[in-house]
């Protein structure tokens, strides 16, 4: 008899990205399931979903709004059994999902993406992993370490390249961001790439320091080309759930975005925090990461990630 092949072909995203909530989701599936096994929409079954929803990290604001709207129903009587409930829960959060655009912009001779975060968020690792999704579309990525802070980010930053085989423009530990996102733009416009991901510190002497330096980064791209850049991407480490979204928000104040990165949501047990963030800072969520292989990354799909989230059995 033949021997099975030794490699079956790795599940596609959303399936691993399913499969890589299980251990987080633990904790308020449990919750789920008990709620939605419930024989009567009675005012213990409302109180438990709201318990079960903030559980998952799904925020307060939305999780009362969402849960009024269901109540709501309920009372209309258009809506008469917690199985029901869960039908409807799910169309309201898609619904609410569904209004964001999260195409990511990529117009632009080349388009620029500018990514910002704290430090540790994952920002170099999800540009790694963006630029070996883009090329595997047939678009053609070049790196710029704007992080000059520390020797290592360049070195991290040019590893990365390597394994996704993309250019990466690099200067010296402590040279200026600003020039090395200006040369990142004029290398790709002489060598034909289409798109320029700019890696920037997470951390400085001091966060006006740092805000000031992005401010700058900033200004240089739109002195090259005005519309530039086409995107600024916050990247967020689900792990630390809500709190990621405060963090966030100084640089939206300072230098504006224009999506997310949601990283680590492998394993992590605040699921629910894409739907938080996004109400909170009123940012669509356009890319999500599970993981630090080169294609454990994807545009974030709603529909996906909600069947995901509330899904009650064990992924196949
Ligand atoms: N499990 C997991 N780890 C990640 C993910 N993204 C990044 N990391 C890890 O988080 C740490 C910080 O990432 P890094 O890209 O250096 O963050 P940066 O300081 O924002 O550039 C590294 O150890 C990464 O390997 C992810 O989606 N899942
Ligand atoms: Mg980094």
């Amino acid at each position: 008899m033949p021997a099975e092949p030794e490699t079956t072909e790795k599940p596609g995203f959303w399936k691993r990205f399913s499969k890589s909530l299980e251990s987080g989701r633990q904790a308020y599936v449990a919750d789920l399931k008990e709620v939605f096994g419930r024989p009567a929409l009675d005012a213990a079954f409302w109180d438990d979903l709201e318990a079960a929803l903030i559980a998952a990290d799904v925020g307060v604001p939305l999780t009362e709004r969402v849960v009024q709207g269901l109540r709501r129903e309920a009372a209309g009587a258009h809506l008469r059994s917690p199985e029901q409930a869960l039908t409807h829960l799910k169309a309201a959060l898609q619904k609410q999902m569904g209004s964001r655009p999260r195409a990511l912009n990529l117009e632009g001779s080349p388009a620029v993406l500018l990514v910002v975060g704290v430090n540790g968020s994952g920002k170099t690792t999800t540009i790694g992993k963006l630029a070996s999704l883009l090329r595997r579309e047939g678009r053609r990525p070049l790196l710029a370490a704007a992080d000059t802070y520390r020797a290592a980010a360049i070195e991290q930053l040019q590893l990365w390249g390597q394994r996704a085989q993309v250019e990466v423009v690099a200067h010296r530990p402590g040279s200026d961001p600003g020039a090395v996102a200006f040369d990142a733009v004029q290398a790709a416009r002489a060598r034909g790439a289409d798109t320029v991901i700019i890696d920037t510190a997470g951390r400085l002497h001091t966060r006006t320091d740092l805000m000031e330096e992005l401010k700058k980064v900033r200004r240089v791209l739109e002195r090259l080309d005005q519309r530039s850049p086409q995107e600024v991407l916050a990247v967020l480490d689900a792990h630390i759930g809500q709190n990621s979204a405060q963090q966030v928000k100084v640089f939206q104040q300072a230098i504006g975005l224009t999506g997310l990165a949601v990283t680590k949501m492998d394993g992590s047990a605040k699921a629910g925090v894409v739907l938080s963030i996004e109400e909170d800072l009123a940012v669509p969520v356009k890319l999500v990461g599970i993981g630090e292989g080169l294609d454990d990354l994807d545009r974030f799909d709603p529909g996906q990630y909600l069947d995901a989230l509330l899904r009650m059995e064990e992924s196949p």
